[in-house]
């Protein structure tokens, strides 16, 4: 999945990012990832990105305001290391109705932030994991699952100098029958075949495609590698 952050690209420059990831062969558009965006931000994010791209755009909100009824479907998701009840729960209360009326698909999806935790970890006032605590790890995933979340997300949070450690994927795996997405600091062909080799099923890359001149030629072997 290759998240797209119009906070950081501006409409247009999320559009073309959208067209280059997709001829790059990546399967999903993220929409979202900061706070700072607006509803009507996100709503002509989501129009420009489905011009130029055919892809699925899946909102990946950092709040309640951030839904937009011009994408596929919502991580409807809870941040549940977080030590404010804001991210756990509250803003899930917030966009509640409105999800629940627009028919867009919703997908109930655990985000559990590692070390080091970037700008999300801070805004998210997270309890980081560390990034080889595997029993906490599994402990977590397993109480997602149980709570009938349909995904787990494994964040090290967006610009990590390092993606989570492979054998902390592969030891979640091992206990979860729910699929497993991996993000935050992936750039690379090895670390991207080093966690899916763990068993991840899903990984998400942002900072790569934002800062690339080339996003296809950025992306293509990235994927590549795990296709
Ligand atoms: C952020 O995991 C994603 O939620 C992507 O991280 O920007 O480091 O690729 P990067």
């Amino acid at each position: 999945m290759t998240l797209i952050d119009p906070a950081t690209s501006g409409i247009e420059g999320s559009a073309k990012i959208a067209h280059e990831a997709e001829r790059a062969g990546t399967d999903f558009i993220l929409l979202g990832g900061s706070t700072h965006l607006s509803l009507k931000e996100m709503d002509q994010s989501a129009i420009s990105i489905k011009s130029k791209a055919d892809l699925p755009v899946i909102i990946f909100p950092g709040s309640s305001n951030m839904f937009t009824g011009h994408a596929d479907a919502i991580f409807f998701m809870s941040l549940l290391n977080s030590k404010d009840r804001e991210f756990i729960m509250d803003h899930q209360i917030k966009a509640a109705r409105i999800v629940k009326k627009s028919g867009i698909e919703s997908i109930p999806m655990g985000y559990i932030i590692f070390e080091p935790g970037m700008t999300v970890g801070k805004v998210g006032k997270a309890m980081l994991i560390g990034r080889e605590d595997k029993g906490l790890a599994v402990d977590y995933a397993i109480a997602a699952e149980l709570l009938g979340m349909k995904l787990i997300y494994m964040e090290a949070g967006s610009g990590s100098p390092v993606p989570i450690d492979e054998n902390t994927v592969r030891e979640v795996k091992k206990y979860l029958s729910i699929p497993v997405i991996v993000g935050g600091g992936i750039r690379s062909p090895s670390a991207a075949t080093k966690i899916c080799g763990a068993g991840a099923d899903i990984i998400v890359t942002g900072t790569i495609a934002e800062q690339a001149t080339d996003v296809y030629a950025t992306l293509k072997p990235i994927i590549d590698s795990i296709k």
